[in-house]
């Protein structure tokens, strides 16, 4: 079954969005696997956006992630990886849809409250990256639904 990393960043905790950004998670059907309040070091945010490490913001966007906890998180579901990004909504939040977490709650690019896999393999990558086997619980919901 699909899996994906979602981040809550520094801002959406500050701003007690946790428990909202959670339910729309739950709401639509996936299943949480995996999750931490966490304090993330300057190695563990390196290595996460190291793809964006010529980028102007690089430096900004580590020393945000490290200012304050974070909420790490695995959860799965068929089409997880692309849903996800759909609940969670474009990258800038003044052009995310109304609907979505950052379209009804973010107005600044380096403060969009959120981070999700953008691909499968991403997904693998980030999920090694944050979580120990042992971190993961694998569970079937008991009440078999087409939502589940
Ligand atoms: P997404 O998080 O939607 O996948 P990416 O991967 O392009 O977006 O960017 C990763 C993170 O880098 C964003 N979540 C945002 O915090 C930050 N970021 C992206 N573009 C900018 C920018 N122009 N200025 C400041 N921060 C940015």
């Amino acid at each position: 079954m699909e899996r994906t990393f979602i981040m809550i960043k520094p801002d959406g905790v500050q701003r007690k969005l946790v428990s909202e950004i959670i339910s729309r998670f739950e709401l639509k059907g996936f299943t949480l696997l995996g999750l931490k309040l966490m304090s993330v070091n300057k190695e563990l945010a390196e290595e996460h956006y190291g793809i964006h490490k010529e980028r102007p913001f690089f430096k900004d966007l580590v020393q945000f992630i490290c200012s304050s906890p974070v909420v790490a998180m695995v959860w799965e579901g068929e089409g997880v990886v692309a849903s996800s990004r759909k609940i969670i909504g474009a990258t800038n939040p003044l052009e995310a849809d109304s609907g979505t977490i950052r379209g009804d709650f973010g107005i600044n690019v380096g403060r969009n409250l959120i981070h999700g896999s953008d691909a499968i393999e991403t997904a693998k990558g980030e999920i090694n990256l944050w979580f120990n086997e042992q971190e993961l619980i694998s569970w079937e919901p008991t009440l078999k639904s087409w939502l589940c």
